[in-house]
């Protein structure tokens, strides 16, 4: 325990910039709007701050297609904002990571714009060209946001690779000079004082050899080719160059995010060896409620096996303990509202399971990451039809299951958005009961969540019951108790299919966690000391074995 590092007992905030707080009518959340909202996130007691993307961007991705690395979005105010933010947050004692999006650039990137203007171009080799074959595209690689990943340009008779719009072009991370230019643009970050980087899609710089085809599912022209693009064959070396050219620089924090990513990967990207990454975001349990038609993909509307989740979250406790570091999280801006999907947003039971599912999590060896608005039990956002929705991922993917593919009507496809959609955790942030949730006096970027007169700030800070005041308990008890860092855990009854208990145990004392996963009132019993301590529960009274729906409780003994 005497090496614990900073970043294995902090907690992290995920800000979504464009939907956290405006300052100046446009709409459109900014960077003074999240310095004048500091002193909530101080109150929720987050040690770090992650940034999604600030950087300038023609925006078809919101923000993950940077076009200049070293410039400030004007939408969100400019690098004297940017400074004044570092610093306020730095005198309260709280860090700021950015994102990282360095797998791809925008097409309007100066890298981009000379690449493609001819084959000659000294930057041609920044990206990843190839010539047609027979006259169409290299491979069958899908983007992830439906469609072929390989775009034709007239110009040269080539084409280039985009894994996901074609507004974000691949770069080519065997080009070491291209390599070189995103360490010392990561270096004149790191000198500006900022804490760490969430590296965005770190697991598919490295493509296969010769870019073979991916597998097809039946019917489909082309494939999803994350098996062949995640984890490639060089990755590993690019992230140990960045760790001696850039991450060695400061103390930072970095956190991969590797969809694809397996466990013996995670222990070469996050080795306590120290050599790469300090963590990543795995996305196996992002995955267990995905459609069983591989078409089809995250498109879905069934509940989570709890079966299922037990074993992987487990799979993850257990197998990176001691040997790397786990990253724990429910929620972000790619994933929809975590009491709505894994619990239960209807108003009988919405505090309760948003509660119990903040400790099911947070009891777990890791570093925790909470995006905005999981700590307010915000829900998905069921008001949002097609006219409203922002997400290219959304978009594209309507066009492709209900028009070309024809996999769903356009009925079931909006049940699946309303399910699992992105947008539905970037509608603005309520901070009150007002107009507009207090997010804007002008016309929001996206529409809000209709709930907001119910599930705001406001009432959550007056409320001493509430989901916001839980997750500030379990925040402390994290800084407080460092069996929450160092236990080993151990899963309680695997083939209980509603209850999801386990243990952490330290050199002399135990937690033990026990989360009904339903909305059924069931009989468990538990063996543990008569004098433990509830440490903390979602309901007002312990009634022993007997668990209410959605109960949730903590014991600490010795
Ligand atoms: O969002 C997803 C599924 O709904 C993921 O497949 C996601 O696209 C993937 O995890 C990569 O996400 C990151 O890179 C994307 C960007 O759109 C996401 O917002 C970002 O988190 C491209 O930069
Ligand atoms: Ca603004």
């Amino acid at each position: 325990t005497t090496d614990i590092k900073w970043w294995q007992k902090a907690v992290v905030y995920q800000v979504y910039p464009r939907s956290f707080q405006d300052s100046n009518g446009d709409g459109i959340g900014d960077l003074k709007g999240i310095e004048n909202r500091l002193d909530y996130i101080q109150e929720l007691g987050a040690d770090v701050i992650w940034l999604n993307p600030i950087y300038q961007s023609p925006d078809k991705d919101n923000g993950y297609d940077i076009s200049d690395y070293d410039a400030i979005n004007p939408d969100f105010g400019t690098m004297a904002d940017f400074d004044s933010l570092l610093a306020a947050a730095h005198a309260r004692g709280i860090k700021i990571v950015m994102d990282l999006v360095v797998n791809h650039s925008s097409d309007q990137h100066q890298w981009f714009i000379e690449s493609r203007s001819g084959k000659d171009n000294p930057k041609r080799d920044f990206y990843i060209w190839r010539d047609p074959i027979d006259g169409h595209e290299p491979n069958n690689w899908s983007s992830f946001f439906s469609g072929s990943a390989w775009k034709y340009d007239e110009a040269s008779g080539q084409y280039y690779l985009h894994l996901f719009v074609d507004g974000q072009p691949d770069l080519n991370w065997e080009n070491e000079e291209l390599r070189e230019q995103v360490y010392q643009m990561m270096n004149r970050w790191v000198d500006k004082g900022i804490d760490g980087f969430r590296m965005d899609v770190i697991s598919m710089i490295s493509k296969p050899d010769g870019l073979p085809d991916a597998p097809l599912p039946e019917g489909n022209t082309y494939a999803i080719p994350v098996s062949l693009t995640a984890n490639g064959p060089r990755v590993h070396d690019y992230l140990k160059e960045m760790r001696q050219k850039v991450l060695d620089n400061g103390d930072l924090m970095t956190v991969g995010e590797t969809s694809g990513v397996d466990i013996e990967n995670a222990r070469k990207y996050a080795g306590v060896d120290g050599s790469e990454l300090n963590m990543v975001f795995q996305f196996e349990h992002m995955g267990l409620d995905d459609n069983d038609n591989p078409a089809l993909g995250k498109w879905n509307n069934q509940p989570v096996s709890l079966l299922k989740l037990k074993e992987n979250l487990s799979k993850w406790q257990t197998e990176l303990e001691g040997n790397s570091w786990n990253s724990l999280y429910w929620d972000n801006h790619d994933q929809p509202r975590i009491v709505s999907r894994f619990g239960n947003d209807s108003s009988e039971y919405r505090v309760v399971s948003a509660k119990m599912l903040a400790t099911l999590l947070h009891f777990m060896q890791g570093t925790p990451y909470i995006y905005q608005g999981e700590e307010l039990g915000m829900t998905n956002a069921y008001n949002l039809g097609w006219d409203d929705f922002d997400d290219v991922e959304i978009i594209n993917g309507r066009d492709f299951v209900v028009n070309r593919e024809k996999l769903a009507d356009d009925a079931t496809m909006l049940d699946y958005v309303h399910y699992k959609g992105r947008d539905n955790a970037r509608t603005p942030m309520h901070w009150t009961a007002g107009p507009n949730a207090g997010f804007t006096t002008g016309q929001p970027w996206l529409k809000l969540n209709d709930n907001f007169p119910e599930i705001n700030v406001e009432e959550s800070l007056a409320d001493p019951n509430s989901v916001f005041h839980h997750y500030q308990k379990l925040i402390r008890f994290r800084h407080e108790m460092p069996i929450i860092t160092t236990g080993h855990y151990e899963l309680l009854d695997p083939n209980d299919d509603q209850v999801y208990a386990y243990k952490r145990i330290g050199d002399e004392e135990e937690l033990l966690i026990i989360n009904n996963f339903t909305a059924e009132p069931v009989q468990r019993n538990y063996d543990f000391p008569a004098n433990a301590d509830l440490l903390i529960s979602n309901y007002h009274d312990d009634q022993g074995t007997k668990l209410r729906p959605y109960e949730s409780k903590v014991y600490h003994y010795h």
